[in-house]
């Protein structure tokens, strides 16, 4: 993403919240992380006034006046403002640790009727896991009012979870899981950031959370997690959906250009070369599907082997509308 694409994106992001300030306070946790922020941000405006204002006045008053003398006279320990200076600031900071503390429990402690949701970050993207139901998801799908518990993971290298209207964040970390909760408060949809800069296409490592009524919610894990609601959709626009949703975007383009990876247009059907050297006559279905669950067995001449492998994240009817949609890319 370019600086200009940035700033627009930024700028689209801020007049979806209703304040310039803050992004709005969509969980249960979001008050309280405000509230503390703004008294140590007060604070620290009191003393930036306090402090800057006593030292210009003093810079002020005893500045040096027509020839009066090089040197001030010299200043003896003053043992009631040396307290003062100390035992206040003191008393603010185990204030503010024990505020911090009571509020960072509250984040850290997972309510027990909490309901589970796998998170695994991948380059360029999250993938969420439903356990009980089996569901594989592009986007967080979650009831209103229900604590969520994240167990998340990397498949690759460290990412950074980031749900800025709810006030959550937490590293992503391969070969082990970060835990994180919250509790939405109401109907909306909420853009999920990856912060760790993973990559050329870390920017795009985007993902939302959709907060829904219960009704809608159990609808969604009946349908198998198919946001079409049960309305049949051809397999091919299914298929771009998930090109998009699922961050082979990242990797591919359809027009013709290479990224990362090689484009997906005039894919099918054609003639590939393989870095070992072997070639295939006619790029089929069979060859598709390998290059997405074991996109090592063959490496595409040209090309490095760092597309990660779909195996267990993409179910057959997904593999299926891929396969259909990269053949309409003619
Ligand atoms: C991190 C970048 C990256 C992502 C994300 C990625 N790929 Fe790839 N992909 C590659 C690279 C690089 C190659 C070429 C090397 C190889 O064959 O493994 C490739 C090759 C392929 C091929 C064979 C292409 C050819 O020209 O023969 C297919 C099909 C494919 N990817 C499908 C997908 C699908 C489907 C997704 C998303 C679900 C995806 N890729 C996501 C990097 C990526
Ligand atoms: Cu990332």
């Amino acid at each position: 993403m370019n600086l200009g694409s940035a700033l627009g994106y930024m700028m689209a992001q801020a007049a979806n919240t209703t304040s310039w300030w803050k992004p709005i306070q969509a969980s249960a946790h979001a008050g309280a992380v405000d509230t503390l922020f703004n008294f140590i941000m007060y604070l620290c405006f009191f003393f930036f006034v306090l402090i800057v204002g006593a030292m210009v006045y003093f810079i002020v008053k005893y500045r040096r006046k027509g020839n009066g003398p090089e040197r001030t006279s010299p200043i003896k320990g003053n043992h009631t403002l040396e307290i003062v200076w100390s035992v206040i600031p003191g008393i603010l900071l185990v204030l503010i640790f024990a505020w911090g503390f009571k509020d960072w429990l509250a984040i850290a402690v997972v309510p027990a009727n909490a309901m589970e949701v796998r998170v695994s970050g991948q380059k360029w993207n999250w993938t969420f896991t439903y356990p009980k139901e089996g569901i594989v998801s592009a986007d967080l799908v979650v009831p209103a009012g229900q604590p969520v518990k994240l167990v998340m993971t990397s498949k690759d290298v460290l990412h950074s979870f980031y749900i800025p209207d709810f006030r959550i964040k937490r590293d992503v970390v391969p070969g082990k899981y970060s835990v994180l909760w919250f509790e939405p408060s109401e109907e909306a949809t909420h853009q999920i950031y990856c912060t760790e800069y993973c990559g050329t296409e870390h920017s795009n490592m985007l993902s939302k959370v959709k907060v829904v009524s219960s009704a809608k919610y159990e609808e969604w894990l009946a349908n198998g997690g198919d946001e079409d609601g049960g309305t049949p959709v051809p397999l091919a626009d299914k298929g771009k959906k998930l090109y998009e949703q699922r961050g082979c975007v990242a990797c591919h383009s359809i027009d013709g250009t290479n990224k990362v990876g090689p484009t997906w247009k005039g894919l099918y059907g054609s003639a590939r070369k393989f870095t070992d050297g072997t070639s295939l006559a006619a790029a089929d279905e069979n060859y598709i599907r390998e290059s997405i669950l074991v996109p090592n067995a063959k490496i595409v001449a040209g090309y490095a082997g760092v597309m990660p492998s779909y195996q267990g994240q993409l179910n057959d009817k997904q593999l299926e509308s891929i396969i259909e949609y990269i053949k309409t890319l003619k």
